[in-house]
């Protein structure tokens, strides 16, 4: 049997008893570890009746289960559908509805407010905490440790990844065994990934940057992870002695920069840093350098395409762009209105195709055509522009969306919410610029007739439905909206006057 994705970033990994994960208190899981404990959750999900294909809805808090949890959906065959553990339950009722899931795994604290919403499609719900007990390990480990993988093409699904739109409903980002592989594949010779590398690992695994970008790679390369259940400043300048490498989002770097703890000798062994998920600063890029003498590597992602361009491992790296395209990836500038390639240096949208571009949202066929042409190339809704040596360089949105310490927020889903309070006529969300999380979130508020909204009450009434992230750090009261003649509103000269409501000059 072959299954493609499993072979190759799994299966060449059996019997090796070296080093996979390494955790903070100092247990290490051998890859050998690693793979008896994904062939006996694969060995539990088929024996709760799952077939190939069938989706399993994950959130969970970071931990060497549920990576295996990742591993075992690969080998059996089944769609992983991992889910921010920052989402409410409201806004996990949509993606459990939506992707007809069959089983969802959560920690048990979730248990009660997730059952009901299982039962009105036939799902079932297994437990598993961050200290790795609960139901579903329970199950695991009176499996065997060993599964046969799962007849697979690398057409086949493997991971759907929701991703915020527009209009405020999530899509089905679907990825198949090819969009993996091929990037993973492409990102460890492009970085020069190799069984030497430890990979400090701080980054969530329930987006792409954390599970398909960096856990994959070292997959890949077979290299081993320092592996953390989350951003911690103390433990990073602790472990990194211990470590090759890091991949992490802009907020880490102005973070360690941030700590005098943080200095050329602790990171001098250091082979690469990487970021991605946000614009790094050019400014953050050169500060780096002057106190470690390492320069960043950046490189450019989405949800529907894992990783498009990267700046070069040997060439330069040049501070403010996100490099050239992958090897095997087209990327092309075009007028956002007529679709027509824009020559070098003219500012339009970016396009990319290539293996890496997903197959299409889950049963959303109109908003797959509005967004990924019938020639594969895919409208990521970035505006950039390719400079005369060949850096792509990302200028701007064409989409309304916030990026906060390197998670999207997009502003439709906070304003739907808060036009629905009583005391508010109207609002904008908007993204200002924040020193810590690079963009924070600001609510600009129009009062319904009559009514002084109190930005405590409507903060406290919208929060419970919101993940924590996307809420707004301040709301403001405003009498009118900026608009343009065609009765649009001006996000532009909002964000603007707010500028610096997060930073002092
Ligand atoms: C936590 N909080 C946040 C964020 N993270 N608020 C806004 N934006 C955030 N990103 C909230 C917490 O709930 C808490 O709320 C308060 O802010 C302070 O939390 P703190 O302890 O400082 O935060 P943290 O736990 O240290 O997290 C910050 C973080 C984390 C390490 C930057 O957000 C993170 O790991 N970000 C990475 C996201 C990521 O992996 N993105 C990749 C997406 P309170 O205390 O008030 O309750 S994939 C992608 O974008 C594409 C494909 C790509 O190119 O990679
Ligand atoms: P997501 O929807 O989480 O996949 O986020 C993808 C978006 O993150 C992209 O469309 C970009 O807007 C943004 N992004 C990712 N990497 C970078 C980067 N290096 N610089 C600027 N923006 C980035």
């Amino acid at each position: 049997m072959s299954n493609p994705l499993f072979d190759r970033l799994f299966g060449i990994h059996a019997g090796k008893d070296t080093p996979f994960l390494q955790l903070p208190d100092g247990r290490v899981l051998t890859h050998a570890d690693f793979l008896d404990m994904a062939a006996r959750i694969a060995n539990a999900l088929t024996g709760f009746g799952l077939e190939p294909n069938d989706r399993v809805a994950v959130q969970v808090q970071k931990s060497p289960e549920a990576l295996a949890l990742y591993a075992a959906c690969v080998q059996a065959g089944l769609i992983f559908l991992p889910l921010n553990t920052a989402y409410t339950t409201d806004e996990l009722r949509y993606f459990i509805e939506n992707s007809g899931a069959k089983l969802i795994v959560a920690d048990a604290a979730s248990r009660a407010d997730l059952e009901p919403i299982a039962q009105v499609q036939n799902a079932t719900v297994e437990t598993l905490n961050p200290d790795g007990s609960g139901s579903l390990m329970r199950r695991a480990q009176g499996m065997l440790p060993a599964f046969e993988p799962a007849q697979r093409t690398e057409d086949d699904l493997a991971a759907f990844l929701y991703t915020s739109g527009t209009t405020g409903r999530s899509k089905g980002a679907m990825l198949t065994q090819a969009n993996l592989l091929s990037n993973a594949e492409t990102l460890v010779k492009e970085w020069r990934f190799t069984e030497k590398d430890v990979l400090l690992h701080a980054l969530p695994i329930f987006h792409t940057h954390g599970l398909f970008v960096a856990t994959n790679v070292i997959l890949a390369s077979g290299g081993s992870m320092i592996f953390l259940p989350g951003f911690n400043l103390d433990d990073i300048l602790r472990l990194m002695p211990g470590a090759t490498s890091m991949m992490g989002v802009p907020t880490f770097y102005t973070r360690l920069l941030d700590d005098d703890r943080f200095t050329d000798d602790l990171s001098r062994h250091m082979r690469l840093f990487i970021s991605g998920s946000a614009p790094l600063l050019a400014e953050t890029h050169e500060r780096f350098e002057t106190r470690t003498g390492h320069r960043i590597l950046e490189r450019y992602g989405m949800t529907e395409t894992n990783m498009n361009t990267s700046n070069p491992y040997d060439g330069e790296r040049r501070a403010g762009t996100v490099g050239f395209p992958l090897p095997g990836i087209a990327l092309k500038i075009t007028d956002p209105e007529t679709g027509e390639t824009l020559p070098n240096g003219e500012t339009g949208m970016i396009e990319v195709r290539g293996p890496n571009v997903f197959k299409g949202y889950w049963q959303m066929p109109e908003k797959t055509a509005a967004e990924l042409r019938d020639d594969g190339f895919f409208i990521t809704g970035d505006l950039g522009l390719i400079d005369a040596q060949g850096y792509v360089h990302i200028v701007g949105r064409g989409k309304d969306l916030i990026i906060s310490g390197g998670y999207n927020i997009y502003p439709k889903e906070i304003e739907l919410l808060l036009d629905e309070h009583p005391d508010v006529q109207e609002s904008a969300v908007i993204g200002v610029p924040h020193p810590d999380f690079g963009e924070t979130v600001l609510g600009v508020l129009v009062p319904a007739p009559g009514k002084t909204p109190d930005p405590d009450t409507i903060l406290q009434a919208v929060g419970p439905k919101l993940a924590r992230f996307k809420h707004p750090r301040r709301l403001v009261v405003v009498e009118t909206l900026p608009r343009n003649t065609m009765g649009k509103v001006q996000k532009n000269l909002l964000r603007d006057v707010y500028k610096d409501m997060f930073v002092t000059a």
